[in-house]
């Protein structure tokens, strides 16, 4: 029976999975991880370091790379990949790979050498801003005042501007390094970029992840004129796609059939975000579901009913997938907080969820904490603010426990705060990503958004929602049966509320909101 594969190239790392559709089962789960296993790219976290808290790039041949490494173990593990009939895949949104040789005229890249000699040659930018970078404020303000303001910003993309998003990060480039952006030809999304590779010429960028670029007009499904001259001259014509996320883009290059035995014409759709992915990948593609995830970064997800953008403007509209829109709210200091408070108080994962399931109480005794080690999107906070407040004791810098709790409630306190424009009380969470698997953080959740949690048997959705759409758009499959053998909750992982918590939180939540505003 033919298998579907989906690739995710997230913050840390580049996951494969495979399905077989018909028995109903992921035959194949393997990843590698930026910082551990290609420690030549000095990303312990999957960015390089830089003195500038707000400058957050990665170097793409780190990428590149670590698909040749990835497939080579998927190939060294037995797994026969002459029997995958499609593929597709997801990236982290938002980020830029600038070339100046399109991958469309690179030519075939030839079996015997490492792809990141091929590709190397071609970039006309060393570093890559990533979905963490926050450094583009003048060139958000510059787009937004060109269009008539972030109004109209907001009403054509979704978005207001946003540092992130790929649109500014393009104006910063040309407005920095003019001349390596004049020598640029093609850009790409991580997603786009990641299929080109695999189909060895290039491949357009879908209107799932293009929604994040503050470049798409979402009424009409093509690129903004006014946008695209407000960013950087001649930027239309460097820009592949946009096409639906379920469009053929290729087959599978001569290179990864030479090399690790892909059959010849193994076709590959579109690749996407990697929320757009998850939110397949949950099976919550129909409106009436909404998704916490937690990885790198923590995010709020949900299909659409209908059109609505966020007055406080922090909300996102990006593309479904499935067809139509998803709204998302993203928080920066989502994993990398939690380990940083759990790395300083010498607590590995089982210490810090006992230090919430038994040595603390919801509400924390009232004390409260803003979480912002880094700086922060949801609400914007470029400086990192990390504070406490509560008992003399608390505030002193004891009771290491109820600085555990008080990280969790405040990303949850904010997570509801700010997903409120979505304009629905969910009473059911579905929840993924690495922090998933911790029952104490899930229980917080369950706690303040007084909902069910359930969760599913991967952690990554993001990749099975990759092999989800390959083998819809590739191999007829419908979503409901899908959905039905890949998506099922989680029978072992299930958290309701705890008895007598729904008031717990009034209190906290008002000063959370007040101090919140103070800081903005
Ligand atoms: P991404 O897809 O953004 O690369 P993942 O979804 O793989 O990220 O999640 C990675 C994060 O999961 C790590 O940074 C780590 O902090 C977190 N994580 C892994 N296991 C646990 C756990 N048991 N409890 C809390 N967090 C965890
Ligand atoms: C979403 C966002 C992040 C990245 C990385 O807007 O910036 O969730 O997609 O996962």
């Amino acid at each position: 029976m033919p298998y579907y594969l989906g690739l995710d190239s997230s913050t840390q790392s580049l996951s494969a999975m495979a399905i077989d559709p018909e028995q109903g089962r992921v035959v194949l789960d393997e990843s590698v991880n930026f910082g551990r296993d290609l420690p030549q790219y000095a990303s312990p976290h999957g960015f390089l370091e830089n003195a500038n808290p707000n400058i957050k790039h990665s170097n793409p041949l780190m990428w590149v790379d670590a698909l040749d490494l990835l497939l080579s173990r998927v190939r060294a593990s037995g797994f026969d990949l002459s029997k995958v009939a499609a593929v597709s895949g997801a990236g982290q949104q938002h980020g830029s790979v600038y070339l100046a040789t399109p991958l469309s005229e690179a030519g075939n890249f030839p079996a015997d050498r490492p792809l990141v000699d091929s590709v190397g040659p071609l970039l006309s930018r060393a570093s890559s801003p990533i979905w963490m970078d926050s450094s583009t404020s003048a060139a958000c303000g510059e787009i937004a005042s060109a269009v008539g303001g972030d109004s109209v910003v907001t009403r054509v993309t979704g978005s207001r501007t946003i540092e992130r998003f790929t649109g500014p990060q393009i104006r910063k480039f040309y407005r920095d390094e003019p001349a390596s952006y004049a020598k640029t030809r093609e850009i790409h999304l991580v997603s786009s970029f990641m299929a080109s590779l695999l189909v060895g010429t290039t491949a357009p960028i879908d209107l799932g992840d293009g929604a994040g670029m503050n470049l798409l007009d979402l009424a009409t499904g093509s690129f903004s004129r006014d946008l695209l001259e407000a960013t950087a001259p001649g930027l239309g014509a460097k820009l592949p796609g946009p096409v639906p996320s379920t469009q053929q883009v290729g087959e599978v290059a001569g290179y990864f059939i030479e090399k690790y035995g892909f059959s010849p014409g193994t076709r590959v759709y579109a690749f996407t975000g990697d929320n757009p992915s998850s939110l397949i990948g949950m099976g919550a593609s129909a409106p009436g579901t909404a998704v916490v995830s937690m990885g790198t970064s923590d995010t709020v997800f949900a299909a659409m009913r209908e059109p609505r953008t966020d007055p406080q403007g922090f909300g996102h509209v990006f593309g479904n997938p499935a067809g139509g829109f998803m709204s998302l709210i993203c928080f920066a200091n989502g994993s990398l907080a939690r380990e940083r408070v759990a790395k300083d108080l010498g607590y590995d994962w089982n210490a810090f969820t006992r230090a919430i399931l038994e040595e603390t109480q919801p509400g924390n005794a009232g004390n409260l904490v803003l979480p912002y080690f880094a700086p922060e999107m949801t609400p914007k906070i470029l400086a990192p603010a990390a504070k406490r407040f509560g008992s003399q004791a608390f505030v002193a810098g004891e009771q290491p426990a109820a600085l555990v709790r008080g990280i969790v409630e405040a990303q949850a306190l904010s997570m509801q705060h700010h997903s409120r424009w979505i304009g629905e009380t969910p009473n059911l969470l579905l929840v993924t990503g690495g922090a998933s698997r911790n029952r104490g953080i899930l229980q917080v959740l369950a706690d303040v958004f007084q909902a069910e949690i359930r969760t599913l048997r991967t952690g990554n959705s993001s990749a099975l929602g990759a092999a989800l759409r390959a083998a819809q758009a590739g191999g007829g499959h419908d979503w409901a049966d899908l959905y039905a053998r890949f998506a099922a909750p989680d029978p072992d992982l299930q958290v309701a509320p705890s008895p007598g918590t729904a008031r717990a939180y009034d209190d906290l939540r008002a000063r959370f909101v007040a101090e919140l505003d103070s800081l903005t």
